[in-house]
C-alpha cells in the first residue's frame, strides 16, 4: 500500500461522515483531492461545498459541485481537510499547502472537523514538520525574528503567494509541547496573519489510513 493509497483510504471513508442535504466544508491538499472524488459521488445529496482554496475551488467545479459563499452561510455540519502532522489531542500542523488561512476560517464556521491522513501524519510532538505562518509581505522580515525568539528557525518559502497576496515562513527546529498556548502567542506577533497550528479549534474526529485499513479517531 502506498501512502497515497492510505489517503485515498481515509478520504472515502470520510463519506459515511458526511450528513445529507447539507453545506460540506472542503479543505485543501491531495488527501482532500481524493475526499473531494468521492463528494462528488453523492453531489447530488448535498447542497454544495464551502471551499478553502481556489485548488480546490477548481477541482470542485470541475466534478459539478456548487461552490457556495461561506458569507451566506451562518453555520454548517461538517468540514473535511487534511494535516501535515496531527498528535494525540488531534492538534494539528496545517500549511504545506499555503491554504492555512482559508482553512482556518472555513473550520472556525463548522460543527464538526473531521481530519483525513494516512498514518505517517501522527505524531507524538508537533513540530518536525515545519510550522507555516502566513504574514503579511512587509512584516515578513520582523516577524521572523521574532519566531526565532521563539527558538525557531523562520524560512521564506520561495516564490510562494497565498491565495490572500501574503508570503509564508516555514519555521524549523520548533518541539510544540503547547500548541494552544503557542498558536495564541504567534497569533499576536503583529504582521502575523495565520499560523498553522490548528489546536485552539482542533479536529474532532481522525480518519487514519493504514495498510490494516482506516481507523477512526473520536
Ligand atoms: O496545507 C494543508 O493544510 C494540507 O491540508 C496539508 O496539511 C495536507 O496535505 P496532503 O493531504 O497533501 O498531505
Amino acid at each position: 500500500l502506498t501512502q497515497d493509497d492510505m489517503k485515498r483510504k481515509a478520504a472515502w471513508a470520510a463519506l459515511e461522515f458526511i450528513p445529507r442535504h447539507t453545506v460540506v466544508g472542503v479543505g485543501t491538499g491531495s488527501t482532500v483531492n481524493h475526499f473531494i472524488d468521492a463528494l462528488a459521488t453523492i453531489k447530488d445529496e448535498i447542497e454544495g461545498a464551502v471551499s478553502s482554496s481556489e485548488q480546490s475551488t477548481t477541482k470542485l467545479k470541475a466534478l459539478g459541485i456548487p461552490v457556495l459563499d461561506l458569507n451566506a452561510i451562518e453555520k454548517f455540519s461538517v468540514y473535511v481537510d487534511g494535516a501535515d502532522e496531527i498528535n494525540p489531542d488531534k492538534h494539528m500542523i496545517k500549511g504545506g499547502g499555503a491554504a492555512l488561512t482559508r482553512e482556518k476560517i472555513v473550520a472556525a464556521v463548522a460543527e464538526t472537523f473531521i481530519c483525513i491522513v494516512d498514518e505517517s501524519k501522527q505524531v507524538p510532538v508537533l513540530g518536525r514538520f515545519p510550522l507555516p505562518v502566513e504574514v503579511i509581505p512587509m512584516a515578513s522580515s520582523y516577524v521572523a525574528r521574532e519566531l526565532n525568539k521563539l527558538g525557531g528557525r523562520a524560512v521564506l518559502r520561495a516564490g510562494v503567494t497565498t491565495d490572500n497576496g501574503n508570503v509564508i515562513l516555514d519555521v524549523f527546529d520548533l518541539e510544540i509541547h503547547h500548541p494552544i498556548q503557542l498558536e495564541a502567542q504567534i497569533n499576536n506577533i503583529v504582521g502575523v496573519v495565520t499560523n498553522g497550528i490548528f489546536a485552539i479549534r482542533a479536529a474532532d474526529k481522525v480518519l487514519v489510513g493504514t495498510p490494516e485499513g482506516t481507523k477512526l479517531i473520536k
